[in-house]
């Protein structure tokens, strides 16, 4: 009965495991059971399920395999369940003296093999059910670097955009003043994410070290002046096109040469639009959440970094200093990049930005290889799209991990009160990402699998976290 392993209407369902007949010859597959446990015990938080269903699904044939045991154990829904969950209020100052009130949280996810670790996002759609999926994403990533750090998110529904240094000052120093109770170098170990840069990683490391007197590793992206580790801000981006650029390699294809689709202007976008210049490769485009920049000789990296990191600008200020580019405005035009013919496509701006429709316009106009530098940028139906036809689909879970890993890298370097230099940081990160690709090729082929990195990226990553959770026990 091949149904009962794919997804049936929940009034069935009901019916199903209500008949007392029925109730002890067909247990419904484990998997199933705990996908629907997630979507009914947490409501309304779509990237959630979306995030859990993506991870399970992977997992079916390891589960399956040792059905009874994980069942026993209540391995799965103690791994989707957060540790613990941190909501609390954020108030503020603004430039006009009005008080200003956001949400604060973090969860925390997981702590089988470290210190909960994973970044802060401040961006205005920020909610619970976007901390968890990007929590619970951050399991299976940490657990792939190889290190020994734990999964976490936190950030806020705080907008940084058009908000003054103090503004931001103020917010931070609020965030930090209830969360420093929670978080600590061999607790839990918080670093940037979308809107949380190095201006905003310094004002909260500041105001730890107040409130505690800690001059300790408690965040990590800070300065180089205060413990700060050479190549953090590099990491996510270039990690990005080592893994890439192995890929390719062990599929016969080569990087050097190819033409390139970028998505964001940001951290992760800036630094893998120059690593793929470095490495001989043509990222045509980038973009921002009002448009995107189609500039055929190829982005000037240099340019893009004063309008973003300095400037905080938009997009148009891009085009207007370079007259090879083309602005093209989303909400005007409701065209993106992904309509550009290009070899390799990476996205690395926010979850869900590259759909289906994208999908076929990537394919029919001969994508060869997608990576992700976000976190989830694909949707479900577009990743099957590229697999389905033969597109080299790597997950941001092993992609964009480089960022992470070096997080964890700068931890080390923070407990020996050491800093080693950026050549030596950069070879760890790429030794790291390509033993990342390497893991969950084999994970995938062991499992017959072969070519699905996105079955190798859960399998590996989720079998070091369950045999830790399976040691230490019912905790
Ligand atoms: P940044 O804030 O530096 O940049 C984000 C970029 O994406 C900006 O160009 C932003 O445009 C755009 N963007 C953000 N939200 C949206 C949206 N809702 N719609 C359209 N565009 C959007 O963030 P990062 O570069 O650090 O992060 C980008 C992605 O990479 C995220 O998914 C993050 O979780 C992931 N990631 C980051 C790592 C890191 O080390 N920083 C590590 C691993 C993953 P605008 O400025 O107009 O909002
Ligand atoms: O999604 C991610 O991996 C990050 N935002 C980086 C987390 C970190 O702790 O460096």
């Amino acid at each position: 009965m091949s149904e009962t392993k794919g997804r049936l209407c929940p009034f069935v369902m009901e019916n199903l495991k209500n008949n007392k007949f029925l109730k002890e010859d067909m247990k419904m597959s484990y998997v199933d059971e705990v996908y629907d446990l997630v979507v009914a015990k947490n409501p309304a938080q779509p990237e959630f399920h979306q995030a859990v269903k993506e991870v399970l699904e992977s997992l079916r044939v390891v589960i399956e395999a040792n059905e009874e045991k994980y069942r026993k154990d209540a391995l799965l829904e103690r791994i989707v369940t957060p540790e613990r969950q941190i909501l609390f209020r954020v108030p503020w100052v603004d430039d006009k003296g009005q008080v200003q009130v956001n949400n604060g949280f973090r969860v925390q996810f997981n702590s089988a093999i470290g210190p909960y670790k994973g970044g802060l996002r401040l961006h205005p759609s920020v909610n619970l059910g976007i901390i968890k999926f990007l929590g619970f994403e951050q399991i299976f990533k940490n657990s792939l670097t190889g290190l020994p750090i734990g999964g976490g998110k936190g950030g806020s529904d705080f907008d940084p955009k058009g908000k003054s240094d103090r503004e931001v000052m103020a917010f931070c120093q609020s965030f930090i003043t209830e969360l420093y109770k929670y978080i600590g170098a061999d607790t839990d170990v918080p670093a940037g994410d979308i809107g949380t840069g190095a201006r905003e990683i310094g004002y909260m490391y500041g105001q730890y070290k107040r409130l505690t007197g800690l001059y300790e590793g408690v965040l990590t992206g800070k300065g180089l002046s205060y413990g700060g580790s050479l190549a953090r801000t590099e990491a996510t981006g270039y990690g990005l096109l080592y893994l890439v650029e192995e890929m390719l390699k062990c599929n016969g294809k080569e990087l050097a040469g190819k033409t390139v689709a970028v998505s964001g202007a940001g951290n992760v976008a800036i630094y893998a639009i120059q690593k793929a210049q470095q490495l001989g490769a043509k990222p045509v485009t980038c973009s921002d959440s009002t448009g995107w920049i189609y500039d055929p000789e190829g982005i000037d990296v240099a340019l893009l970094k004063e309008v973003k990191e300095v400037k905080r600008a938009r997009l148009t200020e891009y085009a207007a200093a370079r007259p090879s580019a083309q602005y093209h405005d989303k909400a005007k035009e409701g065209t993106n990049q992904w309509s550009v013919k290009v070899d390799i496509a990476l996205p690395c701006a926010t979850q869900n930005e590259l759909n289906l429709e994208d999908a076929k316009t990537l394919v029919a106009n001969g994508v060869f290889a997608v990576a992700e530098g976000a976190n989830m940028p694909t949707t479900m139906d577009a990743t099957e799209y590229f697999q389905k036809n033969g597109v080299l689909f790597c997950p941001g879970k092993a992609s964009n991990a480089g960022g992470v890993a070096t997080s964890a890298l700068e931890m080390s370097q923070n407990s020996e009160r050491l800093s080693w230099t950026f050549e030596e940081v950069d070879s760890k990160l790429k030794n790291i990402m390509v033993n990342i690709f390497h893991n969950l090729d084999d994970a995938a082929k062991k499992y017959g699998l072969e070519g699905n990195y996105v079955a190798g990226a859960n399998i590996a990553g989720f079998l070091k976290v369950a045999e830790a959770m399976t040691a230490q026990g019912i905790v």
